[in-house]
């Protein structure tokens, strides 16, 4: 019973999501554990573009059976139904019998994008737009404060409690009245909003489970496992293969991450266990097993907040043309929103406070194509601070502001690595590039990225 957990490294888009697809080819149960269709996850399998945000990727493979929206996500139900859809009209077959929310996932509603939006308006005036968090704007902030400030609404409740969910969506909404005002909430109607998710309960009781016995199955321990409908969910394989899409990041982490310009989750190992209870620690000992931390061969950021490699005018207008060169050719931009995303050189003190953290076993390189054409490539080995260097990755964000940045400098391989099969088949200078990461990391580089596209992988 193998365990994979997949996880973003830095701020987001390393290339999960395909990975994700290629190890979903061997899975029998694919888990989202956090977040919500904030995530944006593309795979590209056979020339056709699929873009993932709630649904976990596993879908893609019809052999997958079981692909859970964890207890640790937040849903909301209409851009999950419209990412069925679209799945189905890209030729995706029986993605409805192979998806299934935990029953204890909470419920993100309209109410909360809208106030996502009018908290980031409100914020753009304070500090001068320093307070800003550039957020997708999905509502999962509100959501996730809802939850914790025990105001929110599971998918059990919606599903089996009517009148409650009712009630507690009527709350959070008179709630938000009195915080932003009316005018705010202009547009926003609570009553069109219970009648629309009331039609759609009926419908979502076929996707609701308990996921502790399903994971307990999963892992092991026998129990019958029934969904909010009444009818049955499949037997899992004996020894199925278990594997966790890890979605946004770990410096987006809300423990973990460049607070407060982070998302509302925890997006790092602990949000796993937390997020997908029924898994325990214990079954990452199985053989097989590994944690695989996702790290882009550059960095990317969006949204706000520091970013101590980027490369932007603010340093000098040769910098500012490389970070345009990886947002271009890297065609960094948001999947969900269509922001640009910021670009840098890639932050080896960064990367290994994030390996320290999560614990990776495993990396999986991704993007070293998008550095074919540099004649030069950068890394950060060290931050400094009035002179001293920093021990790790620092929490006080005004030191991030005011880094002193030491990079080691690499020669450009500047020959094309798409179509590589092997590692020896890279470039010289792109196979010490890697060689060098691996090393400082101290842990296996296990896949590297060539392209988008699913065979654009080298395996080690
Ligand atoms: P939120 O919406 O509350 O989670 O935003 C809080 C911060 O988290 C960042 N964030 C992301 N960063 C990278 N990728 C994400 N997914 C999309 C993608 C993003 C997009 O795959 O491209 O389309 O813009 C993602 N989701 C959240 C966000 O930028 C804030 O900094
Ligand atoms: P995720 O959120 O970590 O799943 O990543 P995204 O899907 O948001 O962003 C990664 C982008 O890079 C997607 O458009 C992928 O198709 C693409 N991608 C993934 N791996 C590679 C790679 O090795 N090379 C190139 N050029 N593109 C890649
Ligand atoms: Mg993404």
């Amino acid at each position: 019973m193998p365990v994979t957990l997949v996880l973003g490294s830095q701020w987001g888009d390393e290339g999960k999501g395909k990975l994700v697809d290629i190890l979903a080819t061997s899975a029998d149960l694919v888990c989202r554990a956090a977040g919500g269709n904030n995530a944006g996850h593309t795979i590209v399998v056979n020339d056709v573009t699929y873009d993932f945000h709630i649904l976990p990727s596993g879908l893609i493979n019809p052999s997958c059976k079981i692909n859970l929206i964890g207890t640790g996500c937040v849903v909301h139900i209409p851009s999950f139904f419209k990412e069925l859809k679209a799945l189905e009209e890209k030729g995706l077959q029986g993605v409805r019998e192979r998806i299934l929310i935990s029953d204890r996932a909470h419920v993100c509603f309209d109410l909360h994008g809208v106030v996502d939006g009018v908290a980031e308006e409100k914020s753009k005036s304070v500090e001068g737009g320093k307070g800003m968090i550039g957020t997708t704007r999905k509502g999962i902030g509100p959501c996730y404060s809802d939850k914790v400030a025990r105001r929110g609404v599971t998918f059990w409740m919606l599903v089996n409690e009517q009148q409650r969910w009712v009630k507690r969506l009527r709350d959070l909404e008179a709630n938000y009245r009195r915080l932003y005002g009316d005018a705010a909430l202009q547009g926003y109607s609570v009553e069109a909003e219970i009648e629309k998710l009331s039609a759609l309960r009926a419908e979502l009781q076929q996707y609701v489970v308990d996921q502790t016995p399903l994971l307990a199955q999963a892992v092991g321990t026998k129990a019958a496992v029934v969904k909010a409908n009444g009818t049955g969910v499949g037997e899992a394989a004996p020894q199925p293969n278990i594997l966790i899409e890890g979605a946004n990041a770990l410096l987006l982490d809300i423990d973990h991450g460049t607070y407060p310009y982070v998302t509302s989750s925890n997006t790092g190992l602990g949000g796993v266990f937390t997020g997908l209870a029924g898994l325990s620690p214990q079954s990452l000992s199985a053989p097989g097993s590994n944690i695989v931390g996702v790290v882009k061969a550059y960095t990317t950021r969006v949204g706000s907040g520091p970013f101590p490699t980027e490369l932007d005018a603010a340093i000098s207008p040769v910098d500012a043309d490389y970070g345009e060169r990886l947002q271009r050719i890297g065609r960094e931009f948001g999947v969900t929103t269509g922001r640009k995303r910021r670009c840098g050189w890639f932050d080896l003190v960064l990367v290994k406070y994030s390996a320290a953290v999560n614990c990776y076993t495993q990396i999986n390189l991704t993007k070293l194509d998008v550095l074919d054409d540099f004649d030069v490539i950068r890394v950060a080995t060290a931050y400094k601070v009035d002179g001293q260097v920093l021990d790790s990755f620092p929490a006080d964000l005004d030191a991030l502001e005011r880094l002193e940045i030491e990079y080691k400098t690499f020669k450009g391989w500047q020959t094309k690595t798409t179509g590589c099969k092997t590692f020896e088949e890279l470039p010289v200078e792109a196979r010490d590039y890697v060689a060098y990461i691996e090393a400082e990391v101290g842990i296996p580089v296990k896949w590297i990225g060539t392209g988008p596209r699913r065979e654009d992988m080298i395996v080690r």
